[in-house]
């Protein structure tokens, strides 16, 4: 059974992610139903997607699956990880994305909604990105995203103290396009969506593309790019690491060393 739900009306397809049991949390097996609802709405009759949770959760969702990551040894962030994959996806998507938010998002679920195009939340959702939390060594295409939609110094404040920033203040730091009050969260979006499909796909989709490749256009030297992947290596490989995730899972606050 699939862990989405999907609907397609007056060309905008919807996709519900819908693992309530586990908060949403992007296991591989919602993110395969993600990426194959994209799929199916890959088409010429599509002119947007919006992406939501059911009506009335309080977590829209909890990021990465914690009880996916590797103990150590191996990279937690690889190219193939699900939050990878997904979020590949929703940046090659031909047509423009909405994110409709209600409830709290956390850690990889930040990133999912911002490969979306537009981002609506309800006025009470909060956002908060936690590798820090976690001693998770982030990996290099995901901070370039997150800086695609955050100021530096903002972005440092979020990933360094790993809180909650309220969806008021998302919006005041160009972080999210609306903030909007739970009853109105649904009808606010769809009419984002109507707007985008009475105007031309093909205009729309090159755009997209041209924002896409020009926001990404950012030359890494080879040495550094070693340098990066060598320290993160030794992130994974920490005592500290293993502590995050174990804290996470003793539902304790972690005790990190800087070892
Ligand atoms: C697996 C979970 C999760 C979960 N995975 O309910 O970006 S990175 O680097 O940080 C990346 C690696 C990442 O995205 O990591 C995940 C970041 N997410 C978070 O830090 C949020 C973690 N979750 C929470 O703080 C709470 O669960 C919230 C506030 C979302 C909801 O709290 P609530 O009291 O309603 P519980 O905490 O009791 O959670 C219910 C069950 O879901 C599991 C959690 O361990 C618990 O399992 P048990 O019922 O077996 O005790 N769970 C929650 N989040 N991301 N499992």
């Amino acid at each position: 059974m699939s862990l989405v739900e999907t609907k397609f009306e007056n060309h905008v397809g919807t996709i519900t992610l819908n693992d309530q049991r586990h908060l949403n949390a992007l296991s591989a097996e919602l993110v395969d139903d993600i990426i194959h609802a994209l799929n199916e709405f890959n088409n010429s009759e599509t002119r947007a997607v919006i992406i939501r949770a059911p009506k009335g959760v309080k977590v829209f969702s909890a990021g990465h699956d914690v009880k996916e990551l590797p103990k150590g040894t191996v990279d937690p962030l690889t190219y193939n990880d699900p939050l990878r994959r997904v979020v590949r996806e929703l940046e090659l998507f031909p047509h423009p994305t909405i994110a409709m938010m209600e409830g709290t998002v956390w850690g990889g679920a930040c990133e999912l909604v911002m490969s979306c195009d537009i981002l609506i939340s309800s006025d009470t959702s909060t956002f908060a990105i936690t590798p820090a939390k976690l001693g998770v060594p982030y990996n290099l295409s995901g901070v370039l995203n997150f800086m695609q939609n955050i100021s530096i110094p903002v972005m440092k404040e979020m990933l360094f103290t790993a809180e909650p920033i309220s969806a008021s203040r998302a919006v005041e730091i160009g972080m999210i396009n609306h903030a909007v009050p739970v009853e109105q969260l649904e009808g606010f979006t769809i009419e984002m969506a109507a707007k985008i499909t009475r105007n031309a796909p093909l205009s729309i989709s090159v755009m997209k593309d041209e924002m896409r490749v020009l926001a990404g256009a950012f030359p890494l030297n080879p040495v550094d790019f070693e340098r990066i992947q060598g320290n993160r290596r030794k992130v994974y490989n920490s005592k500290d690491y293993l502590e995050g995730i174990n804290a996470f899972f003793e539902k304790r606050r972690p005790e990190f060393k800087g070892e």
